[in-house]
C-alpha cells in the first residue's frame, strides 16, 4: 500500500490535539503536531466554549502539519457531544456556544416533560438518556429564557460540524454527533422535528442529517493559502468523540464490554439495533449512533472528572501531583475506607470537590477522606465498583455473554484502577489504546478514503498495530463484599 495521511483534531472539554495520522503497508504511525487547552468560558454567570479561539488552534495545527511537508488526504475533527453553535441567517456563528455545564439546564428535563412532551415518549422516540444537558433540554431552557441567538439562528451544528463549517463554510450534520442530542430518532436516522416544534423552536434547525464518512466541503480559499494545506476536503468523522474511541476498539468478536475512560466513563455495548424497553428507560441507558449503523448502548459515568477537579483545586492550594505520584499515593492509602457515588449530583460542578467528596462521606455515615492520597483512592474505588454496578445491567441486557473489558482512552493508562477495575468486576481488562479517539478520527477517513472496509477490518488492523495490557482479576472476595455493603449508595 503507498503511503497515505490524514489530519485528525481531537477536542476534548479540557483540551484539544492535533494528529498527523500515517497508514502504510497495513501500519498506522501517529505524530502529535498540536497540543492546546480548552477551558469553558464563564461569561455573565453563564458558561460558553469559546470556539473562536479553538478555530485559531485548528489553524495553528494545518499549519503545523503543512510543515511537516505530508501531503493529507483529508481532515476529520471529533469533540465531546451535545453542545452547538447557532447559526444565523447570513451565515453567521451567533455568539459562542454554551458549554454543557451551563447551570441553565437544572431542572429543565422535569420542565420539558410536564410542559411539551412526557418522559416516557421522549425516550420512546430517541432511546436517549435523560441527562440535564442535552441539546434538546439545552434548547428548551435558551426558548424559555428567549435566547436572543436562538430567536435569530436558522441552522444549529454540533461542535464538530460548526468546526467542519468554518474550515470549509458548509454544513453538515453528522450521524453519530446528532445522536447525542436526543433529538434524533435512532430507528429512522433522522432529527424528530416534533421534539422542538412543540417547543416553539424550528423543527428544521439541524437540517438533513448526513452519514459518518461524507465530505464536508473543502478547506476555503482563505485557509487553503493561510495554511498552505490546499484545498483538502474535511470528511465528517464519527463526530462525537466516544463514537471514534468505540470504533477504534481493538475487539476480535462481539463478546465485549468497553469503557471509554476520560473525563467521562462510558460503559457499555455494542449492537446492531436500538434497544428501547420499559427496562432501558428505567435504567436511564442511552442508544447512541455508531459506525456501520451499530448502535452504542451506554451509560454516561462520572469519570476522571472528579479527579481533574481535585487536582486543579490541590494545585491552586500550591500542591502539585504528577500522574504517577497521584497512582502510588493511591496505591499506599488504606483500601476500602470510604466512598462515594460517582453521579451524584453534588460532583457534577461543585465550588471545591474535595468538600463535596468529605460532605458526601460525612452525610453517608462513612470515615472522611483527610489527605488527598486517601481522597484519591476514594475515587478509584468508587470508579470501580460503579463500573460494577453498570457493567451488571449491561450483561442482563445483552445479548451475548460479555467476556471481556475494554477499557480505551485516557483513562487506560491508569494501571492501578484497570486493576482494580478486573478485580471488582470478575472478568478480564484489556487496556487500551489510549489514543482510541484520535485512532477512530484517523481510521474512518481512512475508511472514507477507500483504504480499509468494514468496522470489523478496521478493529483487526488496529488490534495489530496498538499496545495493549490485560489484567486479570484479583482479590474478588473482597471487592465483592466491598461492593455489597456499599451498593445501596449507588443509583
Ligand atoms: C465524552 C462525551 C460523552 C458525552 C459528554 C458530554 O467526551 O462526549 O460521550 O456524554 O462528553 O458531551
Amino acid at each position: 500500500m503507498e503511503q497515505i495521511s490524514f489530519l485528525a483534531f481531537d477536542l476534548g472539554a479540557t483540551s484539544g490535539r492535533s494528529i498527523l495520522g500515517t497508514l502504510r503497508d497495513g501500519k498506522l504511525q501517529m505524530k502529535e503536531l498540536t497540543r492546546f487547552p480548552n477551558q469553558i468560558l464563564e461569561l455573565g454567570g453563564h458558561y460558553y466554549w469559546n470556539i473562536f479561539s479553538l478555530y485559531e488552534h485548528l489553524k495553528a495545527g494545518m499549519i503545523a502539519c503543512a510543515k511537516e511537508g505530508a501531503k493529507i488526504t483529508s481532515i476529520g475533527i471529533d469533540t465531546w457531544g451535545v453542545d452547538f453553535a447557532l447559526i444565523g441567517e447570513d451565515g453567521q456563528i451567533l455568539g459562542m456556544p454554551l458549554a454543557y455545564r451551563d447551570l441553565h439546564t437544572t431542572g429543565a428535563p422535569e420542565e420539558y416533560f410536564a410542559k411539551v412532551m412526557p418522559r416516557k415518549e421522549v425516550y420512546d422516540l430517541t432511546g436517549i438518556q435523560v441527562m440535564n444537558f442535552n441539546s434538546l433540554y439545552q434548547l428548551y431552557a435558551m426558548q424559555r429564557d428567549h435566547s436572543s441567538p436562538l430567536k435569530a439562528a436558522v441552522r444549529a451544528l454540533f461542535m464538530p460540524d460548526a468546526l467542519s463549517y468554518m474550515l470549509t463554510g458548509k454544513m453538515a450534520t453528522e450521524y453519530t454527533i446528532a445522536s447525542t442530542s436526543q433529538i434524533l430518532n435512532p430507528r429512522t436516522k433522522k432529527m424528530e422535528a416534533k421534539l422542538l416544534e412543540k417547543m416553539g423552536v424550528k423543527g428544521s434547525l439541524f437540517g438533513e442529517v448526513v452519514p459518518t464518512g461524507t465530505v464536508v466541503g473543502t478547506l476555503t480559499d482563505a485557509l487553503a493559502a493561510e495554511t498552505g494545506l490546499d484545498k483538502v476536503p474535511v470528511v465528517a468523522v464519527a463526530g462525537h468523540d466516544t463514537a471514534s474511541a468505540v470504533a477504534a476498539v481493538p475487539a476480535s468478536d462481539e463478546k465485549f464490554a468497553y469503557l471509554s475512560s476520560g473525563t467521562w466513563s462510558l460503559m457499555g455495548i455494542e449492537v446492531k439495533d436500538p434497544v428501547i424497553t420499559d427496562e432501558t428507560a428505567a435504567l436511564n441507558i442511552t442508544n447512541e449512533g455508531g459506525v456501520e449503523g451499530t448502535t452504542r448502548l451506554l451509560k454516561n459515568i462520572t469519570g476522571m472528572w472528579i479527579l481533574e477537579q481535585c487536582i486543579k483545586e490541590w494545585k491552586k492550594e500550591g500542591a502539585e501531583y504528577s500522574y504517577p505520584e497521584i497512582v502510588k499515593m493511591a496505591g499506599e492509602a488504606t483500601p476500602f475506607r470510604s466512598f462515594i457515588d460517582p453521579d451524584d449530583p453534588s460532583f457534577a460542578n461543585p465550588p471545591s470537590m474535595a468538600a463535596a467528596i468529605r460532605n458526601y462521606c460525612a452525610a453517608s455515615g462513612q470515615p472522611v477522606p483527610q489527605t488527598h492520597a486517601e481522597l484519591i483512592r476514594c475515587i478509584f474505588e468508587s470508579l470501580a465498583l460503579k463500573y460494577k454496578d453498570i457493567l451488571e445491567k449491561f450483561r442482563v441486557l445483552a445479548p451475548f455473554p460479555i467476556e471481556k473489558l475494554h477499557i480505551i482512552g485516557g483513562g487506560s493508562k491508569n494501571r492501578l484502577l484497570d486493576q482494580f477495575t478486573a478485580n471488582a468486576i470478575g472478568i478480564p481488562v484489556v487496556a487500551g489504546p489510549s489514543e482510541a479517539t484520535a485512532i477512530g478520527n484517523i481510521m474512518l477517513q481512512a475508511r472514507a478514503a477507500g483504504c480499509v472496509g468494514s468496522l470489523q477490518q478496521m478493529r483487526d488492523m488496529i488490534a495489530k498495530v496498538v499496545e495493549t495490557e490485560t489484567f486479570t482479576p484479583q482479590d474478588t472476595a473482597a471487592w465483592n463484599e466491598a461492593y455489597y455493603k456499599i451498593k445501596h449508595l449507588l443509583k
